[in-house]
């Protein structure tokens, strides 16, 4: 079996972020872990370029417009859905997530998911918390792995062996088992 798969290590890549304003105490917070996530792995402030949106309707567009450029290696996307009492959570959310897909397969580069969909307000603070899971810090390990995937796939290769034996070469060596006499 041959298993081709993406790596942490984003040195030399480049990511455009689109991130909706609407629901900006949310969104602001997934933008700064999202970043950070990125420069934690290697990528440069430099390679990182983001856009801004009014809402969450208008990323799947943006981010499309963004990764026909061929300029990144991802683009992730930002937003907070709240549900509200009309269905407009309903309207939005779907179109979004549609838009998105599409997106990435229109433009044959990975855009990512990071946009919240959630019941309640606090529900949407907890998904953004720096100090917990954060949807921000999750949606740039996912670009990083998509990019790192689709590098290898595009030149034809198989994941380095650092990246494909560490388990088995990592394994401990076991005491050897005592024969019942
Ligand atoms: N945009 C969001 O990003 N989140 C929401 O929760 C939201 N709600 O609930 O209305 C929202 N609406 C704005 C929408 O995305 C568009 O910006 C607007 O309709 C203009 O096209």
């Amino acid at each position: 079996m041959k298993l081709r798969k993406g790596s942490h290590d984003a040195t030399g890549l480049r990511f455009g972020i689109v991130v909706a304003k609407f629901n900006k105490f949310v969104t602001g917070k997934l933008l700064s872990s999202c970043v950070e996530g990125l420069t934690k792995h290697g990528v440069k402030a430099d390679d990182i370029e983001a856009v801004r949106v009014p809402g969450a309707f208008e990323i799947p567009l943006v981010a499309r417009t963004m990764a026909r450029t061929k300029r990144f290696d991802a683009v992730i996307c930002l937003g907070a859905v709240i549900r509200g009492d009309t269905p407009h959570f309903d309207y939005i959310s779907a179109e979004v997530s549609r838009g998105i897909g599409q997106a990435a397969l229109d433009a044959d580069v990975p855009i990512i998911f990071g946009v919240l969909t959630t019941h309640t307000i606090a529900q949407a603070i907890e998904r953004s918390d720096p100090t917990k899971f954060n949807r921000g810090g999750d949606a740039a390990r996912s670009a990083i792995e998509m990019a790192t995937v689709m590098r290898l796939l595009r030149a034809g290769k198989e994941a380095p062996p650092s990246a494909e034996v560490p388990r088995a070469r990592r394994a401990k060596k076991r005491a050897p088992r005592k024969r019942k006499a």
